[in-house]
């Protein structure tokens, strides 16, 4: 086992992280006893759902129509930035120059077989223990929002029939900034009527959790430490794992 000490300083707030791995690659954290939560902001995409593996099939089809390809390691610097910045992105490592019609067409057409994919999602495609902590948070009265880039973030939590646990939800559709501004996730608590300081953020992405630090959330990474390396902890994902747990740092 590793061991890591990681001081942080967030918003004037001193968090000393103790991160230990294990060979199931999981972390403690231990954060200020005195922080009363009152609400948790989720990410949508790789934190409750797998659909990076769909958005990825579908950019690659594009790059492929448009004459190149890409590989997962580049596909990692697509989670949580936006349709267009995604597209902008892709066009640069393929070293292609678009009009800005035919960058709406593109867009358009990857979206379109994007949908494809999530439109025959299942209900057991939520990730493994979401629904459980979900069920867990509500039963505490712990307010639940959504902080996505995504502009299908409705149809996925419908699918997934999920939409009902979501007090607020914010996407790519509400807001003008995307992450790592801390926007999606200020409006977030602002509609569940609590401070960022009360409020822990859910994330998979390294711009997303610099999204929550912006804005003076707990930031809690979803996914691989090596991707995530300022969040205040890291888990590997929800099975397992209780808000109890989680609250408690019994982790
Ligand atoms: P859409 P998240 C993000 O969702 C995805 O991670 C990112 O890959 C995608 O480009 C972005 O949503 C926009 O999605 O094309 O559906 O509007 O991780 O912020 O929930
Ligand atoms: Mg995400």
């Amino acid at each position: 086992m590793i061991f890591q000490l990681h001081l942080l300083w967030k918003s004037n707030k001193f968090a000393a992280t103790f991160q230990f791995f294990s060979n199931i690659n999981f972390l403690i954290s231990m954060l200020p006893k005195d922080i009363v939560l009152k609400a948790c902001i989720f990410d949508l995409d790789g934190v409750i759902v797998d659909t990076a593996k769909y958005h990825y099939i579908a950019w690659r089809r594009l790059a492929n129509e448009l004459g190149f390809d890409f590989d997962e390691t580049f596909n990692e610097r697509l989670k949580g930035v936006s349709r267009m910045d995604s597209l902008n992105l892709i066009l640069d490592e393929g070293g292609i120059t678009l009009q800005e019609n035919e960058k709406v067409e593109w867009a358009s057409k990857k979206n379109d077989w994007y949908r494809e994919f999530i439109l025959q999602m299942k209900e057991d495609e939520a990730l493994d223990g979401v629904i459980p902590f979900l069920r867990e948070l509500q039963q505490d009265r712990i307010k639940i929002g959504l902080g996505s880039a995504s502009k299908n973030a409705v149809p996925i939590l419908e699918r997934l029939k999920i939409k009902h646990f979501f007090e607020v939800i914010i996407d790519g559709t509400k807001t003008t900034k995307g992450k790592p501004d801390p926007q999606v996730f200020q409006l977030g608590a602002q509609g569940l009527g609590v401070l960022p300081s009360e409020c822990v953020v859910f994330e998979d992405a390294a711009k997303g959790i610099d999204a929550a630090l912006a804005g003076g959330f707990w930031a809690v990474g979803v996914g691989d430490v090596r991707h995530l390396p300022h969040a205040h902890v890291v888990i590997p994902g929800f099975a397992d794992l209780t808000w109890k747990q989680l609250k408690s740092q019994e982790i």
